[in-house]
């Protein structure tokens, strides 16, 4: 591993493509957990002059030979990342042998061994750890993979593209051989072997193309994989109906795996998968594991043609591929379940992530110009921003005129490693429009804040709108330029519709606030009352909006509201502004007014139970946080308590109601019966939000009798802030219940970490099922303390921070990418309270003298910069 205080920076400026094609590649894997053979031959084609340059990192190389000649020492140069090879001739084959070890890949990237089976991540730059090779997205090859390995052992052999050959061989050895002819980049290559139990189906394509499917998951398992296998046709079909896309190879495999980095990978034709995004039963997955596996199963599938088969020309074109294949997951269950539902939560993540991220000192533009550490790309502004950057198109260009410009894409690139620019050339084309103003929003980082300012001139029945933009410093920009925000409006009449403002078609309009001012004065008929504004309806821009409406008029605005995003999101600023009086006045109650009102708004959408569910979370303390400075997350935890009991109290008559009748039965993961339970989990969340013995006795009753793994999670939950016995007996009896199960085990471990001290976290983190090895497992305990859990990670006395700094500098030496991750935790120290704020600094300070990889030192020096 290489180690530097300061990572080297990549720079898109940079950009050279590489000078040699590969259009053809044979590896053959002799399979052994500790010494892995991998021989390598590749038909070399030189493009432009240059020396040949290969990546490799932990290799050993036994042999290199050059059209059937082996290179002496002098012919080629090794150091710890490369291969080169000064003078090659123009057309050659190129043959490697090298032996690896995955079973010492702590690090989860390269080809590794999980559960006793082999498994490869090989995005972004996994792939240099199997193999010599240009290990860049831009250099697509067709891939003839064939494996041997001890048959007993590993009696299935997958990797991409579809079967050919097997056989026996001697020594109680098979092999197999697969055949991907779709030329892709290197990242996308897999491979798995061992013995897994397979839940088989077939879908038959648009065109008629029969494929076979499998999902394979552990000895034991199969019926677990049965949703995923529905989700997975669900997601083929879909891509079909909405973008014309088609699956195309013969066969599509899903493989589960315990130990992984992140939710899943999107490998041709042979899909890896954190497994807990693939296993669910009903007695020990919540709903929300079944909607995560869904929109994941649905996103990697969506990858093969936003990303597989066009691919990204370099790392900096990310959100090529990951924006755009986000943004179809999102539509996949807005289809699938309820678009209003789906877009709220879609925002809450946007909000508490990348809002987040944004604001910090990790923030950095959707497309960067520069990276440190390709790992640490991954992240909430690439992915969730990047997504809503495509919304705000289809927004501001229209349905149609996006569709075809979806075509124009897939026609035009298919095959090809594409960037940003390309992309946005279909959309020129199909608009007619110059989209390179909407391009800053690929450059600029940071989020927008919009000003909305109203005058109503009686007299002439006109409503002046004065909008402004602003978008805050970031790191390395200090000055933004005005972008293009498409602005959803509408004027509400307060009888539930809208007025009839002249120009407008059913009252409804896109503005286009494009300068950092605009002045826009709408008419509506003569004698009209004055018209209440609906603004940014459906969140059709990823901003922040700055109006100066007080409680009353917010409550009007809400009660007038035909837009349901904008129903929920005026309770969320009456909540947030509520959240922040009841901070800076601790001894006053909280408004009567704002909980009746809430609380009827509840009631009044209690039909559409899964969004009336959704009215009833108040803002999360991520996202109160950044309206704060300096923050005081313990400050904010208690008044958003206060806020919480109160709205309980006011609605315990309905709590009672609603879990007084039965859960719906037999269990099914259906967008109804979710919707049903999301309701009855709110109200078991009030219940404990009242905090009272006799809450915790009647929640006591619901766990012991709960059918389903989502209120049963529901009321330990609930339960776990309430300190007495019911709330032991819980914790208890839910570990003896599941100790088996380790995806439910992990939520054992979150549920607590996410609500306990840091002295709770501590406990967990030695806990015997504690397993720094396993990322989920980790991520259940840490991830959930420091992430969910702000006040007390923190908390003044600074054991929140020095606990996760402990945890990370122990997984840093096994898994870098992992510890990368769980240090973003610290983006917001600058932020805190004077206390938490030094104690974080001396963590961070401490980190980076004890010199960690070069993904967390990426992080803890962006952090302390
Ligand atoms: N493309 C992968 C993520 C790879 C992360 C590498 N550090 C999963 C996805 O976004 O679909
Ligand atoms: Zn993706």
């Amino acid at each position: 591993m290489m180690r530097t205080d300061t990572p080297v920076s990549v720079k898109l400026e940079n950009y050279t493509p590489y000078p040699f094609a590969i259009e053809q590649a044979e590896l053959d894997f002799s399979l052994e957990p500790e010494a892995t053979r991998v021989r390598t031959k590749m038909m070399v084609k030189r493009l432009a002059p240059g020396a040949l340059v290969l990546d490799g990192v932990g290799l050993t190389l036994n042999g290199i030979s050059i059209d059937g000649q082996p290179l002496g020492d002098g012919d080629y140069k090794v150091d710890e990342e490369t291969l080169t090879i000064a003078s090659v001739p123009d057309t050659f084959e190129l043959e490697t042998d090298v032996t690896i070890n995955p079973k010492a890949n702590t690090a989860l990237s390269g080809l590794y061994i999980s559960a006793g089976r082999f498994c490869s991540q090989c995005e972004a730059t996994g792939f240099r750890r199997i193999t010599y090779w240009p290990d860049r997205p831009d250099v697509m090859s067709r891939f003839h993979v064939r494996m041997d390995a001890d048959k007993a052992k590993y009696p299935i052999l997958l990797s991409n593209g579809t079967p050919s050959k097997t056989g026996d061989l001697s020594d109680g050895r098979h092999f197999a051989e697969w055949d991907d002819p779709h030329p892709k980049p290197s990242y996308l290559f897999a491979l798995c072997a061992g013995d897994y139990d397979v839940w088989r189906d077939t879908f038959t394509t648009m065109n008629g193309d029969h494929v076979d499917l499998g999902v394979y998951v552990d000895k034991g398992q199969a019926k677990r994989a049965e949703w995923a296998m529905e989700s997975l046709k669900a997601s083929m079909k879909w891509d079909e109906e909405r973008f014309g896309r088609a699956y195309d190879l013969g066969v599509f495999n899903i493989v589960a795996v315990r130990d992984f980095n992140f939710g899943a990978m999107e490998n041709k034709g042979l899909n890896i998968f954190n497994s807990a995004y693939v296993l669910a039963s009903p007695d020990s997955a919540t709903d929300a594991d079944f909607e995560a596996i869904e929109s994941i199963v649905g996103h990697e599938y969506f990858h093969n043609w936003t990303g597989n088969r066009i691919t990204c020309r370099d790392w900096f074109q990310l959100c090529l591929k990951e924006g755009l294949t986000v943004f179809r997951d999102q539509e996949f269950s807005s289809d699938l379940r309820s678009r209003p539902v789906q877009r709220i939560k879609d925002v809450m993540t946007l909000r508490a992530r990348q809002f987040a991220e944004d604001a910090g000192p990790l923030a950095h533009p959707v497309r960067p110009q520069a990276y440190g550490s390709i790992d640490n790309l991954y992240t909430a502004t690439v992915y969730v921003k990047g997504a809503e950057l495509i919304r705000a198109l289809t927004v501001l260009i229209g349905d149609d005129a996006f569709n075809k410009g979806m075509q124009i894409y897939f026609d035009e690139f298919d095959g090809t490693a594409s960037t940003i620019e390309d992309f946005y050339s279909c959309f020129e084309k199909a608009s007619g429009k110059d989209l390179s103003q909407f391009r800053l929003w690929y450059a600029q980082a940071g989020t927008p804040e919009v000003t909305v300012e109203e005058a109503w001139d009686e007299t002439n029945a006109t409503l002046t709108l004065k909008l402004s933009q602003t978008t805050p410093a970031t790191p390395e920009q200090d000055t933004k330029k005005p972008v293009p925000i498409p602005l959803r409006t509408a004027l509400l009449d307060g009888k539930g519709g809208h007025v009839a403002a002249e120009g407008w078609e059913n009252g409804e309009t896109v503005i286009a606030l494009e300068e950092a001012e605009k002045t826009v004065t709408v008419k509506v008929p003569d004698g009209s009352p004055r018209p209440l504004l609906s603004i940014n309806r459906e969140f059709s821009a990823p901003i922040r909006l700055k109006r100066d409406l007080d409680q009353a008029a917010l409550l009007e605005l809400a009660a007038a509201e035909t837009d349901p995003f904008n129903i929920w999101d005026s309770f969320q600023s009456l909540a947030k502004a509520e959240i922040f009086r009841l901070l800076d006045e601790p001894q006053s109650p909280p408004d009567e007014a704002l909980v009746t009102a809430l609380a009827d708004a509840v009631r009044q959408n209690e039909q559409d139970p899964a969004f009336a569910a959704l009215l009833t979370v108040l803002p999360d303390i991520g996202e109160l946080f950044q309206e704060r400075d300096p923050a005081d997350p313990a400050g904010l935890d208690a008044a958003r308590k206060r806020l919480r009991k109160a709205l309980a109290e006011e609605m315990a008559s309905d709590a009672e109601r609603i879990l007084a009748k039965p859960s719906p039965e037999p269990f099914a993961p259906t967008p109804d019966q979710a919707g049903t339970r999301a309701m009855r989990t709110a109200m078991i969340g009030l219940t404990g939000a009242k905090g009272t013995p006799e809450a915790a006795s009647s929640l006591k009753a619901l766990f012991d009798g709960a059918s389903n793994m989502t209120e049963s999670l529901a009321c330990l939950r609930a339960l776990i802030s309430i300190p007495g016995k019911p709330r032991d007996e819980a914790i208890s009896t839910f570990y003896e219940t599941w100790k088996d199960n380790p995806l439910v085990i992990d939520k054992w471990f979150a549920v607590q970490a996410g609500q306990g001290t840091a002295d709770d976290a501590r406990r967990l983190s030695q806990h015997p099922d504690f397993d720094l090895s396993n990322p989920n497992r980790v991520r259940s305990v840490a991830a959930a303390f420091a992430m969910t859990n702000l006040a007390a990670f923190h908390a003044p006395d600074g054991d929140g921070h020095r606990v996760i700094g402990d945890i990370v500098a122990r997984i840093d030496k096994l898994n870098p990418a992992l510890a990368a991750r769980l240090l973003t935790s610290f983006e917001q120290w600058k932020k805190l309270e004077p206390k938490a704020r030094a104690s974080a600094e001396t963590v961070l300070t401490d980190l980076r003298a004890a010199r960690l990889s070069q993904n967390a030192m990426d992080i803890v020096a962006r952090a302390l910069d």
